[in-house]
């Protein structure tokens, strides 16, 4: 048994046990061992980090954006100096490759620190001049106050660090919740907050379940905006306790995204693309083109080349190199994900490739392991089409035309991102115009701009995250109108 570790909430700069000293186990989905434990926080602990915040918030919000922008430019530089070890802690906790989390996960949390201490010190607002009636009006953007950040378990920092850099950054002081399953490099991420010289409190980090922790900060009656990351029913949940307390809210949920391949793409890349956005981070992103639909004509073509390609996938332990599937992030899921393949077949769905068998990596027996899977599908209208999987599973069928696989893009209840493949630019506009999603990639994915707004429609969301609209939301505007 490896070392266990009994992480600690960060509360006013310091490491502090939970005051009702309780505790749930931390596990490693590459082996299924538990190796750490982390506090299971109350009220109480909530209640702490929230005076810690709001005696911190009297001298942040009045720092200059210089001071700020250096300690978050600061923060961005400690987390590249400790990738590794970050990387590592990410991995272990999560189960995805160790690759993946020094490619993507950690160095996207630094860029997050990076970009809004940048992004602060372009911050401004507008005047507007009442001509002929002799009044100026201008806008203060001012920060709310405490704000409350929680996060789930699939990108972990790089999801945790995007609501915390733009809170921090336009003044306000943070109360953030990780994901009770990888809690890790949030705690890990304490050490640099100090160490970069960000003031005690500013930063509150309560680990704990959602249902008590996360449920006390959403509750609490002066934290006065909540910036949710996670599954719908989870944001639905949340906008319910929040929403008779007037809080803002940003809900960032579930997506099943359609990937639209048509004839005229260009095919080699759309391939290549189609397998990373189907099974990058075993799938469970909700920017994964879950839902993949293929013009008639290449339809036999892609369906054999994309099942080849994706057999060669190596699922293994996440620290091995050749290692492309890790294991997925913890036993329940991996057992929801198994279901719904099971439904699958129900359904009449064939199976090309992968399964819900368990796979088995020599050594780490126990470990969440499942094969990426493709399944061939007769309609969209089954329930491994209309429901969210998170999982190394996506289905594809054929389409006819344009507005046929316009309609079935559609209808679903999420609209969170798509992907289309096409080089004719009129049907790009025509079908971007159409698409009920918040984001739409053409001819690529993932390809992240932090500038532009990100989140979704229907019950992928509620608000954007990301560039300006990331500090409007932690912000309050007021216009001040003066008669001369
Ligand atoms: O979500 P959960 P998970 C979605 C993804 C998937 C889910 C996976 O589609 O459905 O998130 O993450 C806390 N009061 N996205 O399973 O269970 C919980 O402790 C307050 C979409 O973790 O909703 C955790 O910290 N908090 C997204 C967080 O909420 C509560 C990208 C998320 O938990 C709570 C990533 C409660 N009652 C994942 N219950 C996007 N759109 O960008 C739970 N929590």
């Amino acid at each position: 048994m490896t070392k266990m570790e009994k992480i600690k909430n960060y509360i006013n700069g310091e490491f502090r046990n939970p005051i009702s000293n309780k505790y749930v186990d931390n596990y490693n989905p590459s082996n299924g061992e538990i190796y750490g434990q982390i506090p299971n926080s109350s009220s109480e602990d909530v209640e702490l980090a929230y005076s810690s915040a709001k005696s911190a918030f009297r001298q942040w919000s009045k720092t200059t954006f210089e001071y700020r922008s250096r300690i978050l430019i600061k923060i961005s530089e400690l987390l590249e100096e400790n990738l590794e070890r970050f990387a590592e802690a990410e991995s272990k906790d999560n189960g995805k490759p160790l690759s993946l989390a020094r490619k993507i996960d950690i160095p996207r949390a630094a860029s997050n620190f990076r970009f809004f201490g940048n992004a602060i010190t372009q911050f401004a607002s507008e005047s507007h001049e009442s001509v002929g009636e002799g009044a100026i009006n201008y806008t203060l953007r001012q920060p709310i106050g405490v704000v409350g950040c929680i996060s789930p378990w699939n990108l972990p920092l790089y999801l945790f660090t995007w609501k915390i850099a733009p809170a921090i950054a336009a003044g306000n002081c943070v109360i953030a919740k990780p994901s009770e399953v990888t809690p890790m490099t949030a705690y890990l991420l304490g050490e640099i907050c100090n160490e970069a010289g960000l003031p005690k409190g500013v930063l509150n980090i309560v680990h704990g379940l959602g249902t008590t922790t996360g449920q006390a900060i959403v509750s609490h009656p002066d934290i006065k905006a909540i910036s949710f990351t996670g599954g719908t029913a989870t944001g639905a949940h949340i906008a319910r306790v929040a929403a008779p307390m007037f809080k803002k809210l940003s809900l960032e949920l579930g997506g099943k995204n359609p990937n639209i391949i048509f004839a005229d793409c260009d095919y080699e890349d759309m391939l290549e693309t189609s397998v990373r956005s189907s099974f990058t981070n075993q799938g469970q992103i909700c920017l994964c083109g879950s839902r993949i639909f293929v013009e008639a004509s290449i339809y036999e073509r892609f369906k054999k080349d994309f099942v080849e390609k994706v057999k060669q996938l190596k699922v293994g332990h996440p620290s091995e190199t050749s290692t492309d599937i890790g294991a997925l992030v913890s036993k329940p899921h991996l057992e929801k994900v198994a279901e719904y393949i099971e439904i699958a077949k129900q359904e009449n769905g064939k199976i090309l490739c992968g399964g819900s068998d368990r796979v088995t990596v020599k050594n780490f027996e126990e470990g969440y392991y499942l094969a990426p899977t493709v399944i061939e599908v007769p309609t969209d209208e089954c329930r491994v089409n209309q429901e969210e999987i998170f999982g190394p599973v996506v289905t594809i069928m054929p389409f006819n035309t344009e507005e046929e696989v316009l309609e079935m893009a559609n209808k679903v209840k999420y609209g969170l991102s798509t992907t289309l493949w096409t080089s004719d630019l009129k049907r790009t506009m025509r079908m971007s115009n159409q698409l009920q999603s918040g984001i739409v990639w053409v001819n690529t994915w993932m390809m992240r701009d932090l500038r532009t707004p990100f989140g979704g429609v229907k019950a992928s969301g509620v608000g954007r995250e990301g560039g300006f609209e990331a500090l409007r939301f932690f912000t309050d505007a007021k216009n001040v109108c003066i008669k001369y």
